[in-house]
């Protein structure tokens, strides 16, 4: 059986998590989805990056010792995973015993590998990058290009990575593999600072005591990216309790990140993966940011949006649908209440649900919901010919809204059959009785195929869907008109209500289709998170 092993970055636990950590976990999961539904044991890691110097600020600044502010938030961003049924096979915390130890044999073998040594680290730092900037990326007035905040001028002893040891191998990976980082853009930016001159990295940190306790200096805790970074690679030796994965899923497959963290992920990350000898990832996917009033939002600026407002008004899955359709993934992308507002009626009520509920309602009420096994029509045929194997090739390039667009089209496409074939007129015909069963059922097959396919993004409404057209199977084989069994359909209640506009009473409005229970909540889709 082959395996697939895809992460999200950790996230930081200085404050609650918000539309954009939820956003990255949306797209592992969907491509964690998909691979399961090829058949495939996946591994689906995320979780939390614990330590260093942001999460130790904000906690002192709460009165809290950063242990109870990581478990207070790790909490928070656990929660948050069933809501947006993210279906992750482990959540990493960086404070976790065997992580701690992992990390630490990692970098010891780097350290007996002759890649560490002892300096005096000089430059410009933001506490809550957590970085050092080099000097051409500081805003003016020395501020910090990501946070607005005055930069400060530090001086530390340190153990250092020789980052600079690992030049000309990086340049020749990146010759090697063209698409080790996506998409291209990044793949060049990559490229372009390896080739402006890798210089060493701090690998420790002198003045701080919350992380990863350095075992050769015990003044010395490790730098929290290195620390974070390898949870990657430490999560498979203990997320079995007595199985290590290592072997069955290292290299991982797919990191997927945002473009703010490339550089880690792209030039530090197999520069330390070199140094201890393992092997590298097979590909870094980059997204873009969500972006509102053009600003990325996060959560030192403030302007965060809460998802757990959205899921509960919409269900997950319409948030789900709503990331991966409005924002090309890969790029930049506004969000707002009205656009969402937007693609949930136009498009998951009026499209998806609206094919839902009249195939399901025309077979009982013309056949008793019984359809006799029938020929596809060629007419839709065609337009299905390749789509499962199109859909698969795009999301192994990562191109998750593309590959929703290719499936949306033929949701469109079976809309279009409908009001082409008008089944309510040939119902009226006896002698048109076969025609009948042709147009529902291949119908039935559409509405089966474009379920299979549309699982990893709308995961609850789909087993709704396909539960109620009796054919639960969700394997990839199956996604071909033709190829499923559909046996008795049963009719359902809307999938996407219409009534859930923010601010109105949820009552029987409530979507049906949800990853969480809840609902009545009257608090706008898209709303101003409260802080941590
Ligand atoms: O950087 N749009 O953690 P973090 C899209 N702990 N994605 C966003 C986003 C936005 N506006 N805001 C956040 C860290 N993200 C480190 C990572 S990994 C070894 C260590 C997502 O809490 C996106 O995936 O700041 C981004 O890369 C990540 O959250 C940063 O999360």
């Amino acid at each position: 059986m082959s395996h697939y092993y895809v992460t999200t970055p950790i996230y930081y636990v200085n404050a609650a998590p918000h539309l954009g950590h939820a956003y990255t976990t949306i797209a592992a999961d969907v491509i964690a989805r998909h691979h399961r539904q090829r058949g495939e044991e996946v591994f689906f890691l995320t979780g939390t990056d614990e330590h260093g110097e942001p999460v130790a600020d904000a906690a002192h600044a709460l009165g809290l010792e950063p242990q109870e502010l990581a478990d207070r938030n790790a909490e928070r961003f656990s929660a948050l995973l069933p809501q947006i049924e993210a279906s992750n096979d482990f959540f990493i915390r960086t404070t976790d015993p065997s992580h701690i130890a992992k990390v630490q044999e990692v970098l010891t073998r780097v350290r007996e590998n002759g890649f560490v040594y002892e300096g005096t680290y000089e430059g410009w730092y933001c506490p809550r990058c957590a970085d050092f900037k080099p000097e051409n990326e500081i805003d003016p007035g020395n501020l910090c290009p990501i946070h607005h905040i005055e930069l400060t001028r530090e001086q530390e002893d340190s153990y250092f990575f020789e980052l600079s040891a690992f030049q000309e191998p990086l340049e020749r990976l990146y010759a090697e593999r063209e698409t080790f980082i996506a998409p291209r853009t990044r793949y060049n930016e990559a490229l372009s600072f390896i080739r402006s001159g890798l210089r060493d990295v701090p690998l420790t940190r002198h003045r701080l005591t919350w992380g990863v306790p350095v075992p050769w200096d015990d003044e010395h805790v490790f730098y929290v990216w290195f620390d974070a970074l390898l949870n990657y690679y430490s999560a498979l030796s203990y997320a079995r309790p007595g199985v290590d994965l290592t072997e069955r899923f290292w290299p991982a497959d797919c990191h997927v990140i945002a473009k703010d963290i490339l550089r880690f992920h792209a030039v530090y990350w197999p520069a330390l993966l070199m140094a201890a000898g393992l092997e590298l990832p097979e590909r870094v996917f980059v997204h873009g940011y969500l972006l509102m009033d053009g600003e990325k939002m996060s959560k030192s600026l403030g302007n965060v949006l809460d998802p757990f407002a959205v899921i509960e008004r919409f269900g997950a899955d319409a948030l789900r649908f709503y990331l991966l359709r409005d924002v090309s993934f890969g790029q930049d992308g506004s969000v707002s209440t009205s656009s969402f507002e937007q693609r949930y009626e136009s498009e998951l009520a009026n499209e998806l649900g609206n094919l839902a509920s009249r195939t399901l309602a025309m077979a009982v009420r013309y056949r008793d919901g019984v359809v006799p096994a029938v020929e596809p029509d060629p007419a839709l045929a065609a337009d299905f010919a390749g789509l499962s194997e199109r859909v698969g090739e795009l999301i192994d390039r990562t191109e998750l809204t593309v590959a929703l667009e290719e499936i949306w089209q033929r949701v469109r496409r079976c809309n279009r059959y409908v009001e082409e074939r008008a089944p309510w007129q040939l119902a009226k015909d006896e002698s048109r009785a076969g025609d009948l069963d042709r147009v529902l059922g291949t119908l039935m097959e559409g509405l089966r195929v474009v379920s299979v396919l549309l699982h990893p993004y709308l995961p609850a409404s789909t087993e709704t869907l396909l539960d109620a057209l009796g054919a639960p199977d969700l394997a990839l084989t199956g996604a071909r008109l033709g190829a499923g069994t559909v046996a008795r359909v049963t009719p359902i209640e809307p999938l996407f209500p219409k009534h859930a506009e923010p601010g109105g009473g949820a009552g029987n409005s409530t979507p049906r289709a949800r990853g969480t229970s809840g609902g009545g909540s009257t608090s706008p889709a898209v709303s101003p998170e409260s802080s941590a």
